[in-house]
């Protein structure tokens, strides 16, 4: 009986630890997003280059042969076409 509910409590503490491990993950997420560029190649420029970049990986997600973490901009793990319109929209500019 009183195994059960160690049991139990095991699961609430692991349940509340994972919550929280989530919760800074989604904040890691949110302030990198906001630091994206949209310079996938890093080499200063957002061009077409950049663009080519994403292309390649359209449709691809993290464990896909396709998948580039750069590229996915908004980080939602999927490059879409959300990325790439990112990307365009920051076409021309400099980064750093
Ligand atoms: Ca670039
Ligand atoms: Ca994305």
């Amino acid at each position: 009986m009183g195994r059960k509910v160690n049991v139990i409590a095991a699961i609430v503490v692991a349940a509340v630890i994972l919550y929280f491990v989530n919760a800074v993950y989604t904040a890691n997420i949110i302030s990198f997003q906001t630091q994206s560029t949209g310079d996938l190649n890093g080499d200063g420029k957002v061009n077409v280059f950049d663009l080519v970049i994403a292309g390649k990986s359209v449709n691809s997600y993290p464990g896909h042969a396709k998948w580039k973490p750069a590229a996915d901009v908004n980080r939602d793990n999927r490059i879409d076409v959300q990325d790439l319109d990112y990307i365009k929209t920051r076409f021309g500019t400099v980064s750093r």
